[in-house]
């Protein structure tokens, strides 16, 4: 082990439920609906709908059924913009950039689920899950082959902290297009249609995991992180790869990437689990 790879003990995020419901967000105290309105409007704006929505339709769309928690015919619409996203990967709404000397230099740790136990980095492999297809092992090697992308970027954590910070590795988008992952044809994508819907990220020993939406994990600013400040990532920031997706707070950036899987059905979520937005976007 790297004396690096020793975690330090976090007193936050420890086993126990009833600790880490605590340190969530805000969110907690909004009603269902109006965390549904806050998404709903977030969706309309995301896309630039919101000043061509007059307010009769906005309250007919809020009185329709709901599927899946949004109301149904809002849910269309999201459907057809989820198309749009996944036609043009939505290359909009970057996140903003700071210059480097405003990245932290002492970047701070949060959050150990899934780190806990013995873990050999130099043994790692990256395993890739795909329906109908055999899994594939990925080695570091293949991913630092991609061309390498450097971010730096004010991450957000919902427990209301946020910090400029440092990242370098590999767009998702590149790994994802080089190795035809994530379509049902087997083949680098041709159409939106043939991606599957969401892609699941898990700890190597399956103790913290996430669901993303595709488009953003196509997000060009989404890395498969290797390097911190120019320096290969710690064990407490998620050594040997990890996610950073500017798009999304911090709960979703999974430390230490064991498997990565892409299916229709939404993948297990760790905190969406625990009641929280699935989304968690920014
Ligand atoms: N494996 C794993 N990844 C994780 C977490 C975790 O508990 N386990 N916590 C998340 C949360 S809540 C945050 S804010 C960021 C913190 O990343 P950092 O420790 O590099 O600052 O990691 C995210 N990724
Ligand atoms: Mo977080």
């Amino acid at each position: 082990m790297e004396p690096n790879d020793q975690i330090p003990e976090q007193p936050k995020h420890e086993d126990s439920p009833s600790e880490q419901v605590p340190h969530m967000p805000e969110r907690e105290e909004l009603t269902t609906d109006q965390q549904i309105r806050r998404r709903t409007i977030k969706a309309f704006s995301l896309f630039g709908l919101a000043s061509i929505v007059p307010v009769g339709v906005w309250k007919y769309i809020n009185s329709q059924p709901r599927v899946a928690g949004i109301p149904g015919p809002l849910r269309s619409v999201l459907n057809v913009n989820e198309q749009i996203a996944n036609t043009y990967f939505s290359n909009q709404h970057l996140a903003p950039t700071f210059p480097l000397s405003e990245a932290a230099k002492q970047p701070r740790v949060n959050g150990r689920d899934g780190l806990k136990g013995d873990f050999d980095p130099a043994a790692w492999k990256l395993n890739v899950q795909q329906p109908d297809r055999p899994n594939m092992t990925l080695s570091l090697d293949d991913i630092k082959s991609l061309p390498k992308h450097e971010l730096v970027f004010d991450f957000k954590c919902v427990e209301g902290w946020s910090q400029v910070q440092h990242w370098g590795g590999a767009r998702l988008s590149d790994f994802i297009s080089r190795y035809g992952l994530g379509t049902r044809s087997g083949q680098p994508a041709t159409s939106e249609d043939d991606f599957f819907k969401h892609v699941g990220m898990m700890t190597p020993n399956g103790g913290y995991y996430v669901g993303l939406d595709i488009a953003s994990a196509m997000h060009p600013q989404t890395l498969l992180a290797y390097e911190m400040n120019g320096q290969p990532l710690t064990g407490p920031h998620g050594a040997p790869l990890r996610l950073i997706i500017p798009v999304k707070y911090g709960v979703k950036n999974l430390k230490r990437i064991g498997t990565i899987s892409f299916a229709d059905e939404r993948p297990r979520d760790f905190w969406g689990e625990r009641g929280y937005d699935y989304h968690l976007g920014l």
